[in-house]
């Protein structure tokens, strides 16, 4: 397995010398945002997390080989170029096997995390089960990696392009923990609140990088949520940003987008409908679960020092 698996410096030197480390996706900047803006949002977070006392991992898949950690350059290549698969779990064995340059999402950046064994992951948003799924099925693989795949998950909650209600319910009955970080309900991306409770609710980091250890010293297999709201400051308008949201599956719906295209269609049709303000506040909300997300990592790198 190692054989497919290639650290950065970086990376390489922060396990040598036992400091944490953030895992982060690369999808939100192949297919979450446009160029330039995601190079520019992936160096800026990844220099909250080295500000914050770890070391960052952005995960992609280059040339046969699971990078952990993209060098400057990898990272701009990446962000530029517009032949970049989506590589859910599904697709992770051919993408690496032919070669193809892939961009993970948020399960399969837990999946190569995991085999890094590097358990604290910081990205925008995850998947969850879409509006509709009665009759679409369309359930974001990432749930199912939360259920069996140990890495923690720090988010601004989820899009409401997703039924929140469902995808909570989901998470529920894979027995995934979602940890509310200053808030008492799931934040939706865009917006701070939802009308959704969530049954734990904490200020504390401590707290958090504690449950997470208990978590997996029980061996209680699957991740956890950590979902963190937006700042104030950069939070929309929460029917402006739901108008649009609608218009957006509406377009979809016409345009018979599915599958693996539904998330980055609806994505880019949002910044399109805002004028760019979705961008805004996606970039501005990445770069807040960097700075917690690096707290919980340095807080839950300790506890795991301690007890070994
Ligand atoms: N949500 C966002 N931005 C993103 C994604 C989700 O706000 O970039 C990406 C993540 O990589 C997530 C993926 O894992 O979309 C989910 O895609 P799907 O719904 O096809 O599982
Ligand atoms: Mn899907």
């Amino acid at each position: 397995m190692k054989k497919y698996i290639e650290l950065s410096t970086e990376v390489q030197q922060a396990k040598e010398e036992g400091k944490a480390i953030v895992a982060l996706e690369s999808t939100i900047i192949s297919h979450g945002m446009p160029y330039p803006q995601n190079v520019k949002m992936a160096r800026e977070v990844e220099q909250i997390v080295r500000d914050n006392g770890a070391v960052p991992a952005t995960i992609a898949i280059i040339d046969g080989k699971i990078k952990i950690g993209l060098t400057d350059d990898e990272l701009e290549v990446f962000g530029k170029s517009s032949d970049v698969a989506k590589v859910s779990r599904r697709d992770l064995p051919q993408i690496i096997a032919t070669k193809q340059l892939g961009a993970t999402t948020v399960a399969t950046t837990m999946i190569c995390a995991d085999l890094a064994d590097i358990k604290i992951f910081v990205t925008g948003g995850i998947g969850g089960v879409h509006k509709g799924a009665e009759t679409t099925m369309d359930i974001s693989a990432d749930l199912e990696e939360l259920a069996q795949t140990d890495v923690a998950v720090i988010c601004a909650g989820a899009k409401s392009i997703l039924d929140l209600a469902l995808t909570l319910e989901y998470l529920e009955t894979k027995g995934v923990p979602v940890i509310g970080y200053e808030t008492e309900c799931l934040p939706a991306f865009y917006t701070r609140k939802s009308e959704h409770q969530l049954n734990f609710s904490t200020n504390s980091i401590n707290d958090i990088a504690e449950t997470l250890k208990t978590k997996w010293e029980l061996n209680l297999k699957g991740g956890a949520v950590i979902a963190n709201p937006i700042p104030k400051e950069y939070a929309l308008d929460e029917d402006y940003i739901n108008g649009i949201i609608d218009q957006a599956i509406k377009e979809a719906k016409e345009n018979h987008i599915s599958g693996k295209d539904s998330t980055p269609f609806l994505l880019g049709k949002i910044k399109e409908l805002t004028d760019g303000k979705s961008l805004d506040a996606n970039i501005e909300l990445v770069k807040h679960n960097a700075k917690v997300g690096t707290q919980i990592a340095v807080s839950f790198n300790k506890k795991t020092k301690m007890s070994s």
